[in-house]
């Protein structure tokens, strides 16, 4: 994978992004945070998942239609090197992002504030092996720090 080449620049790697659009936008800010630190690593491709303008209504889906986003999400994942999702707010289309994912062999960073008083999923939460999938607890005040140790450690492997 491209992450491993240490010589490379690092905006060579390919970033998914994950996060609620129609389950709910109520964690925008932390998914801004999010893709502000993850473009110090990579290329974002889905960097619209912290924009401000698109709501849970998803309107501007009406330009595009629901199938272009299914099938363009599907293509990024492909090309991806790396997915990290915020799943502390529960979203359909993030879970099937992560079982996608999953069944192409993608390197995989969940994150989760347990400070909202949910629970994760067990599908998600069970899914953790450490390695390929990670699954970490977190504040948001931390989300940098985490990101930092997460990709210093995926250059040293
Ligand atoms: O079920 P959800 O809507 O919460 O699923 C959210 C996840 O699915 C995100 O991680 C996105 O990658 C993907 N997703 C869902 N809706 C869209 C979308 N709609 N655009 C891109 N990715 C999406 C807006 C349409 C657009 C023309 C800007």
């Amino acid at each position: 994978p491209r992450w491993r080449r240490e010589q490379s620049p690092c905006n060579q790697m390919f970033v998914y992004f994950c996060g609620s659009i129609r389950g709910g936008r109520d964690d925008i800010d932390v998914y801004q945070k999010i893709v502000i630190k993850l473009k110090q690593y990579g290329t974002v491709l889905t960097e619209h998942v912290s924009s401000t303008e698109l709501t849970d209504r998803g309107e501007d889906a009406s330009v595009a239609g629901d199938r272009f986003i299914h099938d363009r999400d599907v293509d990024w994942l492909r090309q991806s090197d790396i997915i990290v999702a915020e799943v502390t707010q529960p979203s359909l289309g993030v879970g099937y992002e992560l079982g996608r994912g999953v069944a192409m062999k993608k390197k995989i960073l969940c994150l989760f504030r347990p400070s909202s008083g949910r629970t994760l999923s067990a599908m998600i939460r069970g899914a953790a092996d450490g390695e390929q999938f990670v699954v970490k607890d977190y504040n948001e005040d931390e989300v940098e720090t985490i990101l930092d140790e997460f990709f210093s450690n995926l250059k040293r492997t």
